[in-house]
């Protein structure tokens, strides 16, 4: 059957993703609840690979230890009798009140240590179930108002964080990066590390930078008005594109988590464009909501459309990149130009200023008329996306 996912399409799902109930700030929840084993049947009946889960998705928060197995145990069965894996687990550090002022960058000292403590006990098991990627979302890490936080003294904290988390998992020999998540609001007003650019720069001041990647959701960087398929190949060119949040955004407003190739479906075609040609190799991880109008089989649909829209836009990327007419506007568009370094191999700039061809002689004028022919570039990634 055509666009019928497999497991070497790589796709999961967060548990909270299909396991979102529908609540909202306005209205209680529309569904009721899902069990995660019925997600994981669920998923890989569609086709999925893999799974992800906070800690608090699969073992309610504060469950005594007996229970805590037994969910973990239920899970496990799950695993084994789909073949789904876990490639990637993060943390609940934003639900319970006592994160309402964060976690690692909590003013509050002892709700710091709790919430390493917590994040520890779930890279525990995230190791043991096999994860490779550990995700970090501060989606309490902000603030609402200028005093009540200290930005520099809260990064120096979140590096501390980072610096722990990352000794611990050496220390454990656990086979484990972390990957932080950007987000610029919601639910803080503003948060630490908001989009791709920030986080970076940041994971650049860490004690063991090789251990850490980010984690950029399409609606996250779009809330912010930003290119996704920028700062997805940013990421990647900085050798930080370990894993990411597929999903639909429709402009700067809230976090919508629309099924992914809802909202910005030209974005979204260039971003698998750029997946599948950049050499990315890790999951493909849909981290949406089934709007709350949905019941179950609205879920089950909204999550088989997010891997049917990533294959239809794979075979139309891949369509566009293999047209005749694509790489001879390529050419005229000068892409091959763009891919020759500005200088030759070990120029000098006594060199440069030597070459009269750079300056002096170069006819700016006809250089200025040149037209970069990118509308008709365009027309055909648009003739190729509508299939026409
Ligand atoms: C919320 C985030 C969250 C992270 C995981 O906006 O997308 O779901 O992906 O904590
Ligand atoms: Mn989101
Ligand atoms: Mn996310």
């Amino acid at each position: 059957m055509k666009y019928q996912p497999t497991p070497d399409d790589k796709f999961s799902f967060g548990l909270w993703t299909v396991g979102w109930l529908g609540r909202d700030p306005f209205g209680e929840a529309t569904r009721a609840a899902l069990d995660p084993v019925q997600a994981v049947q669920r998923l890989a009946e569609l086709g999925a690979y893999g799974v992800t889960f906070h800690d608090d998705d699969l073992i309610p928060f504060g469950a005594a230890q007996a229970e805590r197995e037994a969910h973990v145990k239920r899970f496990r069965q799950a695993l084994d009798a789909t073949g789904m894996i876990v490639p990637m687990a993060t943390t609940n550090l934003f639900s319970h009140p006592v994160f309402k002022d964060g976690a690692f960058t909590a003013n509050d000292r002892d709700v710091r240590r709790y919430a390493l403590r917590k994040t520890m006990r779930n890279v525990d098991l995230a190791a043991e179930l096999g994860a490779r990627t550990y995700v970090a979302w501060g989606g309490r890490e902000g603030a609402e108002s200028g005093a009540a936080k200290d930005v520099r003294a809260a990064l120096d904290r979140m590096k501390e964080a980072f610096d722990f988390l990352a000794e611990y998992v050496t220390e454990q020999g656990y086979d484990l990066r972390f990957a932080i998540e950007p987000k610029p609001n919601e639910p803080r007003g503003d948060i630490l590390l908001p989009t791709v650019g920030h986080a970076l720069a940041f994971i650049d001041r860490l004690e063991r930078p090789e251990l850490f990647g980010v984690n950029p959701e399409v609606g996250h960087e779009q809330m912010a008005g930003l290119n996704y398929p920028h700062g997805i190949a940013q990421a990647m060119w900085s050798g930080k594109l370990i894993h990411l949040d597929l999903n639909g955004q429709s402009g700067i407003k809230y976090d919508q988590d629309l099924r992914f190739g809802a909202g910005d479906l030209r974005a979204a075609f260039w971003t698998v464009d750029l997946l599948e040609t950049g050499g990315y190799e890790g999951p493909r991880h849909f981290d949406f909501k089934p709007p709350r109008t949905e019941d179950y089989d609205g879920v089950w649909a909204s999550a088989a459309g997010c891997m049917r829209n990533y294959l239809i836009l794979r075979e139309r990327a891949a369509a566009f990149r293999a047209d005749p007419a694509v790489q001879e506007a390529l050419r005229a568009s000068r892409l091959d130009e763009l891919a020759q370094p500005t200088l030759g191999a070990g120029e000098t700039p006594a060199q440069l200023l030597a070459d009269p061809s750079a300056f002096e002689e170069f006819d700016i004028d006809a250089a200025a008329e040149r037209g970069m022919a990118f509308e008709r570039l365009d027309q055909l990634a648009m003739d190729h996306l509508l299939g026409a």
